[in-house]
């Protein structure tokens, strides 16, 4: 398992690199902030070339991880199709080749045959990443490879990331919104269970060097398994146990939004783009909560930051499920997993969390939130 941490906290450091790579080089960028104006087959390329970031981040992880752990191949499973159509109206599958120039042609091929755009993203993809310094000695879980499944977000936040307004951030603050939103979820969990084992992000938008102007990321991992519970992330300081602090989607219902209220009152209520960013406060303890009422994150945008929530103790739940059972505290039954669709439903609906979720540090305060949304939703 440590093998497998340390691979994915690789990957995720490429991803964050390709991303970044998309907002720094010129070509690249123009891409993805162009207006939406002019003919259709213009419109179509430019929603195709934000989408294809994404596409190609998730396929690079999936190459990676697939070379290294073969048996987890056919269980690496993300936000993205690898079926692209071009401006041209042709079908174009998106995989990382053996070499640069090859996937580089490949890429051409969906960009409308922009040469100079296709050879900086294959350089990106092919690129090895600085080493990512990760205290994993000594790690054992007595898991392998064959027994685990993986979702990917290649980017979460994506609106965040193309709007790339920036932001310079403080230690115990919460930014609503900004780049630094845009975070790499890679969560792995088992497949027998659903039960969510280990979880990498990483924030390729953390800091940005005054003098090169170049950004660095910031990377974040856990594992939970039985009785091994590591975090990169120390469990935040208790404060003095006054009201609860929430973060919500700017979004969220009314009703949600003023019962939570009534409960911790306004200054207590957040607002942040992202919900893996999201999860992320609370992980940080920039929230204690983070409630959302509606069916619309999926598998892969919890897996990997609840994976660090549940080493530090806390968890996520299905809100709806929550709401049903008599105690209002986690359990089993309530807890998320990630190995079954929905399958009366179609496309990425299979994989929502439909049930809405808490993320939570601490589960002593669930139940007075479920007390405040008890008969509302
Ligand atoms: C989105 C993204 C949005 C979030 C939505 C996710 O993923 O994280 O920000 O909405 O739930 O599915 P909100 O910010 O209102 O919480 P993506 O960017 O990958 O589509
Ligand atoms: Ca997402
Ligand atoms: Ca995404």
């Amino acid at each position: 398992m440590a093998d497998l941490l340390r691979l994915l906290l690789r990957v995720a450091e490429k991803a964050a690199n390709v991303a970044r790579v998309c907002r720094q080089e010129a070509p690249l960028f123009q891409l993805l902030v162009q207006e939406k104006t002019g003919d259709d087959k213009n419109k179509k390329f430019v929603q195709d070339f934000k989408t294809l970031a994404d596409v190609v981040i998730q396929e690079m992880i999936r190459h990676d991880v697939g070379v290294q752990f073969p048996e987890m191949a056919d269980f690496i499973h993300g936000e993205e199709s690898n079926k692209f159509e071009n401006g041209l109206g042709e079908s174009v599958t998106v995989t990382v080749c053996s070499t640069e120039e090859e996937t580089a042609a490949l890429l051409a091929s969906v960009l409308d045959g922009d040469k100079t755009a296709a050879s900086l993203l294959a350089q990106a993809i092919h690129q090895d990443p600085a080493t990512i310094d990760a205290n994993t000695d000594g790690l054992a879980v007595p898991l392998s490879p064959s027994e685990l499944g993986i979702w990917i977000d290649p980017i979460d936040a994506t609106s965040q990331y193309i709007e790339g307004r920036e932001e310079v951030l403080e230690e115990g603050h919460l930014f609503p919104s900004g780049l630094h939103c845009a975070l790499v979820l890679i969560g792995v969990y088992l497949r027998s269970t659903g039960e969510p084992v280990m979880g990498v992000i990483n924030q390729p938008f953390n800091y940005k060097d005054p003098a090169g102007g170049r950004w660095r990321g910031k990377h974040f991992w856990g594992v939970s398994y039985g009785s091994v519970n590591v975090c990169s992330e120390s469990r935040p300081k208790d404060g003095p146990g006054g009201r609860l602090s929430v973060v919500l989607s700017s979004s969220e219902k009314l009703v949600v939004k003023e019962a939570l209220t009534s409960l911790c009152g306004p200054d207590k209520l957040m607002y942040a783009s992202g919900a893996g960013f999201k999860i992320l406060c609370v992980i940080q303890g920039l929230a204690d909560v983070y409630v959302l009422s509606e069916g619309s994150t999926f598998k892969w945008d919890s897996c990997a930051p609840h994976v660090l929530l549940r080493a530090l103790g806390g968890g996520v739940v299905d809100l709806a499920k929550c709401l049903q059972s008599s105690s209002g505290k986690p359990d089993q039954q309530t807890e998320l997993t990630y190995h079954q669709p929905y399958t009366e439903r179609k496309g990425a609906d299979r994989w929502a969390n439909h049930g809405g979720l808490v993320a939570y540090r601490d589960c002593s305060q669930l139940p007075s939130i479920m007390g405040a949304l008890k008969g509302k939703l």
